[in-house]
């Protein structure tokens, strides 16, 4: 377990005593996080691999310094780090950098439970390139079903999400990856929800690509990462022209920069990628598997007293990520999320941006609870006795 409590002390969101627990959507800030992007623009806020001025080199520097960070912390190459927006612009790289080459009869294998930024893409560039657009389902406890059956030798892409956003569910990814590889087929995680959470290997893992957020991993928004495999990216066309992903340019013709930058298109977020830096030292300091079994312990006790109130419905299965969304009787998620937060509690409620799922379950909209590293077991009491009480006032 870790030290919740002094954890907190670091988030300055949290002094208030608020009960945070919709880090599914995004994580609170700590100040080792906050100060290092204050530093920044008070001391050394300059373009990079621009100026040759000392705070632009300062600032180059650390931006570089991001690269390595994170490529260190997920087992990869510092060239094979491109830094996006979020998961969803790192999704839509690949979709329009590699789908748009699809040719009709080629298959593209998503599941059910993707997230929107994993299952628009893929559907809308299926539409334009005629490929087949294939969707894995899901059995009753909330795992894949039957995967094995839709990756096939016609299948050109297989993208899945490693951590599921409302069922929890942590899929098998290696075994995907393979079966993938097995039918020559690219594979592509969304680690939205598997990154912030536990520790992932691309080398072990050995996905083509991996995908995530910063801001749900304690850094600021506006930062997202793709992985890819070197030999893959050196291959692709860009995504983006213009500025810095240039070696040469002449009249009717340019040549294209190294990785990672021939991504990494224009003046990029300096700011929160030095906010990632501090954040993914500040996760490796407390160590990935100890987060993990933080989250565990929170969730499993969630679910334990969850069980106390009759008439809720916990979707997903019983072994999960640190997410449990449910439904309270005929008690809407935004009712139940308006009155918990009268008592300073955050939850989400609604259709978590993944659509074709809720709707599968039979449901437009759920509530959902996610727990990060500051989060405690009184978290989860104040919760509980705060939905009993929600139960009450409702009637439901
Ligand atoms: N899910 C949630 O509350 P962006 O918005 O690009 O940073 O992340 C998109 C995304 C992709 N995949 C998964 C599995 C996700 O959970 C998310 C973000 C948030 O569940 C916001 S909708």
């Amino acid at each position: 377990m870790l030290n919740a409590d002094k954890i907190k002390k670091d988030f300055p969101i949290l002094k208030n005593l608020l009960v945070y627990l919709d880090n599914a959507a995004t994580s609170q800030k700590p100040y080792q996080v906050i100060n290092a992007i204050k530093d920044y623009y008070e001391r050394y806020n300059a373009n990079v691999h621009r100026g040759v001025y000392k705070i632009a080199v300062e600032a180059t520097e650390k931006y570089e310094e991001a690269h390595r960070v994170v490529a260190k912390f997920i087992n990869a190459f510092p060239n094979e780090i491109i830094f996006t927006r979020n998961t969803t612009e790192s999704i839509n790289l690949v979709a329009y950098s590699l789908g748009l080459k699809l040719k009709k009869d080629d298959e593209v294998v998503v599941s059910l439970m993707e997230h929107h930024s994993n299952f628009v893409p893929w559907q809308q560039i299926c539409k334009i390139t005629g490929a087949k657009f294939k969707v894995i389902p899901i059995d009753e406890k909330g795992n894949l079903k039957d995967y094995e059956k839709f990756i096939t030798k016609n299948t050109k892409i297989v993208s899945i999400t490693h951590a599921s956003n409302v069922l929890g569910t942590i899929n098998p990814i290696k075994e995907i990856i393979n079966l993938a590889h097995k039918n020559g087929a690219i594979a592509i995680i969304d680690g939205a929800q598997s990154v912030p959470h536990f520790s992932v290997d691309v080398k072990d893992l050995d996905c083509d690509f991996l995908a995530f957020s910063g801001h749900k991993m304690l850094a600021p928004m506006g930062i997202g990462v793709l992985y890819g495999k070197q030999e893959i990216l050196k291959s692709m066309g860009p995504f983006n022209y213009g500025g810095d992903m240039i070696r040469e340019v002449k009249l009717n013709e340019t040549k294209f920069n190294d990785l990672p930058w021939k991504f990494e298109a224009g003046t990029p977020n300096v700011e929160a990628a030095i906010g990632l830096v501090e954040a993914v030292k500040y996760l490796e300091k407390l160590g990935m598997n100890n987060i993990y079994s933080h989250t565990q312990y929170l969730t499993k006790y969630a679910l334990f007293r969850l069980k106390e109130i009759p008439n809720i419905k916990v979707y997903g299965p019983e072994k999960r990520n640190c997410l449990i969304s449910f439904k309270l009787g005929r008690l809407h998620p935004h009712d139940a999320s308006a009155f918990l937060d009268e008592l300073n509690i955050a939850i989400r409620g609604g259709h978590m941006c993944a659509q074709p799922l809720v709707n599968s379950l039979g449901e437009i909209a759920v509530a959902r609870v996610s727990f990060y590293i500051y989060n405690t077991k009184e978290d989860v009491d104040k919760f509980v006795d705060g939905l009993k009480k929600a139960k009450g006032a409702f009637k439901v």
